[in-house]
């Protein structure tokens, strides 16, 4: 496994300055919620850092790697080649980096569309991404709290943000983003 310090140069050398501040966002925020919900945060740091390590591949090669790698899982994933960051950076770590905690990589595979039966790590790093200190929507202060409060609960508002906004913006919903959706409701939506 990379010492946070090879992750962290992995991540300044991968990715454009706005991307690697991003990142740097995303594992201060990952690092803190871990504490709080008594989560490893050297693991939850870590994932934060590479979360992203795949994003600026261009579009193309990405599908190319996609295919090679037998990642493809849905039509969607290439219709879409946004979502193939995470299981791209998750292969490239388990396979070329030597990362073997299977944990880690699904929290990184998972940042994007989330997955039923998310881990603790996986809603983390999923609702950390949304949310870090740099991203500045409307509500993101709601999220935030709803995060604070309960990392359950917080990451299904974090997953109805992102269904609201894709709608919002007529983009199609990927399926997994559906059956994220539909696993945290039926787990932790209390009524809603
Ligand atoms: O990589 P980041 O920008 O930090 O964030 P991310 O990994 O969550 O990727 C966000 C992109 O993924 C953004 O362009 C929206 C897109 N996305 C997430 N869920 C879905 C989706 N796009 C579609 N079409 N459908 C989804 O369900
Ligand atoms: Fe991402
Ligand atoms: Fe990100």
């Amino acid at each position: 496994m990379l010492s946070i310090q090879a992750a962290l140069d992995l991540a300044a050398r991968s990715l454009s300055p706005e991307r690697f501040k991003h990142t740097l966002g995303v594992a201060a925020l990952a690092e803190e919620l871990a504490l709080r919900y008594d989560i490893d945060p050297l693991k939850a740091k870590y994932a934060a850092l590479v979360h992203d390590l795949a994003k600026e591949i261009p579009t193309a090669q990405q599908v190319k790697l996609a295919r090679r790698w037998n990642l493809l899982a849905y039509p969607e994933d290439e219709e879409n080649p946004a979502v193939l960051h995470g299981p791209l950076a998750a292969y490239w770590l388990a396979h070329c980096a030597g990362v073997s905690d299977a944990e880690l990589l699904a929290a990184v595979a998972h940042h994007t569309l989330g997955v039923p039966q998310m881990s603790r790590l996986e809603m983390l790093i999923y609702s950390a991404d949304l949310v870090e200190p740099n991203r500045n929507f409307p509500r993101v202060d709601n999220l935030r709290k709803a995060l604070y409060h309960s990392l359950e609960e917080g990451t299904l508002a974090c997953v109805e943000h992102t269904l609201e906004y894709l709608k919002g913006s007529d983009r199609p919903i990927h399926p997994l983003t559906h059956l994220t959706h539909e696993d945290l409701r039926r787990r932790h939506g209390f009524g809603t």
